[in-house]
């Protein structure tokens, strides 16, 4: 498994517009609780690896993780150098 082909391949379906919930799954939704598309830093709070990854997974700052940015964090943990 190319974890980089993985990460561009994200980073491509997010610049087309084309990732939705359900492509980052369940962990998605589950912390999405009140289902509006993006995870607050409120409800960041149940993940304790988001929470604590909150600055690195809101990579654009706007207070919000959406499913795009989810997806990259979720990546980023698992990669070997977990940067
Ligand atoms: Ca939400
Ligand atoms: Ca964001």
């Amino acid at each position: 498994m190319n974890k980089k082909t993985i990460l561009q391949s994200a980073a491509a379906l997010a610049a087309a517009g084309f990732f939705t919930a359900a492509v980052a799954g369940d962990a998605f939704s589950k912390l999405d609780t009140n289902a509006d598309g993006a995870i607050s830093s409120e409800e960041a709070t149940a993940s304790e690896a988001l929470y604590r990854g909150w600055e690195s997974a809101d990579a654009n700052q706007d207070g919000q993780v959406d499913a795009a940015e989810f997806s990259a964090f979720e990546a980023s943990m698992s990669a070997p150098e977990g940067k």
